[in-house]
């Protein structure tokens, strides 16, 4: 009689983007795992995506619906891959079909933060002379800050980390405005100049978490993933993603969101404003954490009631129309 052979585990292969950032974040997810699972196989496979390929135009122009995403997830659908680790706020609110997010890992601060050119250090946003030259490339941020600070300038800022660090010390903008995650996890947290705070400026859906996307009914990465998961994180950001969804939002469009969870609550504020900053539609409500995805809906519908809708409509057919953005970014050429 022959033994009994049982196949062996069959190795994870995990996608993602070749970025520096993308690849700390993949290994991160990787030895978690690997953690987890002393005994099986998991394999970082690397890709290029459009978004890491346009470095040139701003990003607003270019679109979103997957930007950073998308060759990931045909990496996934053709089964080359079997997950694909994203930065939550990168991932589109809808997924394709046969695709799902699988976890959501714990946020680090959510917030933005402003890295000042070394001629300013001992200035703050709210001190910076009219007409200092802020870099950010998100309509989010720059409709919240024109709001508050209508005497600076913003010009758009394309590249990664440390591309956009090498213009501003370069002397190209007097700020630049980035994710404190994304610089913590790079181990640039001492270029933090100044974190802003949600009063001024609240931070974009998903932002500061991980997002990991696995084929629908792939019960054996499921089952991996879950070791992942963090709940409060999981239901915060779950409450975001369906305010964004419910609003058509893209990734690239003035909405910002802030979640806190107390005890079984959830506290979700919402806000929608005009490249100008001369409209802002914001308000907040609080449910079941259990219910995060009916919550961020209801807040949708209540904040389109008050304006949202006209809004988002003028800036939709504003990107439609080449060209004029580059105006309302006040690019300098
Ligand atoms: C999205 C935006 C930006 C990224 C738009 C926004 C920033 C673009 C820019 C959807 N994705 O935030 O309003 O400033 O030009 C991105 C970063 C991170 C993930 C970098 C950053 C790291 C932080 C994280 C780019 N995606 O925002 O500084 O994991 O949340």
């Amino acid at each position: 009689m022959s033994p009994t052979v049982s196949s062996p585990a069959r190795t994870i292969r995990i996608g993602s983007r070749k970025s520096q950032l993308a690849l700390v974040q993949t290994y991160w997810v990787q030895e978690q795992l690997q953690k987890h699972f002393p005994d099986r196989t998991f394999e970082v496979h690397t890709m290029s995506t459009q978004g890491d390929k346009i470095l040139d135009v701003p990003l607003a122009k270019i679109g979103d619906k997957g930007l950073f995403t998308k060759e990931l997830e045909v990496g996934m659908l053709n089964k080359e891959t079997d997950l694909a680790v994203h930065s939550l706020k990168d991932l589109p609110t809808r997924l394709p079909e046969g695709l799902m997010l699988g976890c959501v890992t714990e946020r680090e601060n959510p917030a933005d933060a402003v890295v000042m050119h070394e001629k300013n250090k001992d200035k703050q946003l709210e001190t910076l002379p009219a007409g200092a030259v802020v870099g950010t490339s998100s309509l989010r941020r720059l409709a919240q800050l024109r709001h508050h600070f209508p005497h600076l300038e913003f010009k758009d800022i394309r590249g990664n980390l440390n591309t956009r660090l090498a213009k501003l010390d370069a002397g190209e903008y007097d700020a630049i405005v980035l994710a404190v995650a994304g610089l913590h996890r790079l181990s640039m947290s001492d270029r933090i100049h100044q974190i802003i705070p949600p009063e001024v400026s609240l931070h974009a859906v998903g932002q500061g978490a991980l997002g990991i996307e696995c084929r629908e009914g792939d019960t054996e990465v499921l089952e991996l993933l879950k070791t992942l998961e963090h709940t409060p994180t999981a239901q915060r950001c779950y409450a975001e993603r369906a305010f964004l969804r419910e609003l058509e939002g893209g990734c690239q469009v003035p909405i910002g969101v802030n979640t806190t969870i107390e005890g079984d609550s959830l506290i979700l504020t919402g806000l929608v404003a005009s490249l100008d900053g001369q409209r802002v539609v914001k308000d907040s409500l609080t449910g079941a954490a259990v219910d995060a995805e009916q919550l961020g809906t209801e807040l949708a519908q209540r904040l389109r009631k008050q304006g949202a809708h006209e809004i988002l409509q003028e800036i939709f057919a504003l990107i439609n129309r080449s060209g004029k953005l580059k105006e309302v970014l006040s690019e300098q050429d």
